[in-house]
């Protein structure tokens, strides 16, 4: 789970809290895509970072969670949910009403999720959903689950889970959460105007 809070950026895996940075400005409404699975270089015009394993229930809200194994839901802080249910197509829909449907690209369906089906990511797909002010927030955390077989960096890009970038010229993510092999396994965030953290080893 990742969150930001308008100046200061905290990253939770299973619960616990793993790194908490102030400092971190956030940029509201940039006409940005948010990509799952990957993130887009627009200096060298390509997608970089393709994530290989399985993604499962996002959930992204307007507010803080404490953590929960419960099913994630939509309530009234819940500004995008995507359970990855679907068996087949390139479509993910998006529970939460505010009709932010996903275009899954090169991606397969699994039935191995965390809950229900997931996405399987190859290294070569994503799933990008269009810019949206309810994906822009000074306040937002995002919730999801992942497993994954690489977490090592491919060219210069670590694999992203979810990214949403200002621009890439000068590397600024709005919010970018990624797998970091570098300083052994770990997650990583970035916020804008501020750099990763790398945490402790993950499951
Ligand atoms: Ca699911």
């Amino acid at each position: 789970m990742f969150t930001i809070d308008g100046n200061s950026g905290s990253i939770y895996c299973d619960g616990i809290l793993l790194e908490k940075k102030t400092g971190i400005s956030t940029q509201v409404n940039t006409p940005t895509e948010v990509l799952i699975g990957a993130d887009f270089d627009r200096w060298r015009d390509r997608v970089q970072g393709c994530f290989v394993g399985t993604i499962d229930e996002i959930r992204i809200s307007d507010a803080a969670r404490a953590w929960s194994d419960a099913p994630l839901e939509v309530d009234g802080h819940t500004m995008a949910l995507w359970h990855f249910d679907e068996a087949a197509g390139d479509t993910a829909y998006d529970s939460s009403g505010h009709r932010l449907n996903g275009f899954v690209y090169r991606c397969a369906r699994t039935d191995n999720g965390f809950r229900g089906r997931a996405i399987e990511f190859t290294g070569k797909g994503y799933v990008v959903v269009k810019d949206s002010d309810y994906l822009t927030r000074q306040s937002i955390c995002i919730e999801l689950s992942f497993r994954t077989t690489r977490a090592r960096k491919v060219g210069y890009a670590s694999p992203v889970l979810i990214a949403k970038y200002v621009n890439n010229f000068g590397r600024l993510s709005e919010y970018c959460a990624y797998v970091s092999g570098r300083n052994g396994r770990g997650l990583a965030w970035t916020g804008y105007g501020e750099i990763s953290c790398v945490c402790p080893p993950w499951r």
